[in-house]
């Protein structure tokens, strides 16, 4: 009998939700009416458990309250689309590159600080001669063209445009530059933003990159980038690096294992010297 109503739904419903509630309802008829409310995933029907066999029935027959036209998709998203930004789901959507073979995303346990938020960050540098470039396809949406990261400099290095450095790059273009010094440490996240609006309802490619010499180690963290319109934001929370000398080397126990860099690879170097070659002047008093 039970059985029977629920297929009169699924005769009587053009809507799509309907017809797989109804779906579900016939190929699980003895978990609806019988299970426990949490055998139930659907929480329409999580919610008739708790009633006797008939009243079951009628809380089906209510479903087509469910029944509505989706929101149709607009043909150009007007929505900014960077994934993953907190790293929180691990390596997924970004892609990652070390000229030492070094993992770049890390949980808390594996990082010489604690996360911005969550268990998972970045950890680029960190190594001798290393380069470590995030990079992934992001989608610039019209009203969230601000490019938003936290960052924390742990350096031991002096403050010069050829020995460690880092930045953001959009496809080829650096979009944003900094020195990885000791006297740019940040002792705790801090908030960088940079305006894209130039690249407004655009997909490009976002590069966030960190370049080291052979002495003096440098290490960058990064957490949280995202994209955004201008509204102020909280400030970060602040520690002090008990040590800035630890590497990667040092701190994992693996020893370097240098990999061939590749042209690419030196472009964007090349880029960001060059950047700071044009704009050392301008920078900001942190940077230089
Ligand atoms: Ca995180
Ligand atoms: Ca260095």
């Amino acid at each position: 009998m039970v059985r029977r109503k629920r297929l009169h739904i699924l005769i009587g419903s053009t809507s799509g939700v309907v017809f797989l509630l109804a779906l579900l309802a016939v190929v699980f008829p003895i978990t609806a009416t019988s299970a426990t409310s949490s055998d139930v995933m659907d929480p329409y029907l999580q919610e008739q458990t708790t009633f006797s066999e008939s009243a079951t029935v009628e809380a089906i027959v209510l479903l087509p309250v469910l029944r509505r036209d989706p929101t149709p998709s607009p043909t150009t998203p007007s929505q900014s689309i960077l994934l993953n930004g907190g790293f929180e789901q691990g390596s997924e959507v970004w892609d990652s590159y070390s000229s030492n073979g070094w993992q770049l995303i890390l949980k808390d346990v594996d990082l010489l600080v604690p996360p911005h938020n969550g268990r998972w960050a970045a950890w680029l540098g960190g190594d001798n001669y290393e380069t470590s470039i995030l990079s992934q396809e992001i989608y610039i949406g019209a009203g969230a063209t601000t490019l938003r990261y936290w960052h924390w400099i742990a350096s031991e290095d002096v403050c010069n445009p050829d020995y460690d450095i880092a930045g953001a790059f959009i496809n080829d273009t650096v979009v944003d530059a900094f020195l990885l010094c000791a006297a740019n440490n940040s002792n705790g996240w801090i908030m960088r933003t940079v305006d894209l609006s130039a690249y407004a309802a655009q997909s490009v490619t976002l590069l966030l990159a960190a370049f080291t010499d052979g002495v003096l180690n440098s290490n960058l963290f990064l957490d949280d980038v995202s994209l955004g319109s201008m509204e102020p934001v909280a400030p970060g929370r602040t520690m002090e690096v008990a040590d800035n000398t630890i590497t990667k080397s040092t701190f994992l126990g693996i020893s370097d294992n240098s990999i061939e860099v590749t042209e690419e690879i030196n472009g964007y170097r090349t880029a960001i010297n060059e950047f700071f070659a044009a704009n050392l002047g301008n920078l900001p008093a942190e940077n230089k």
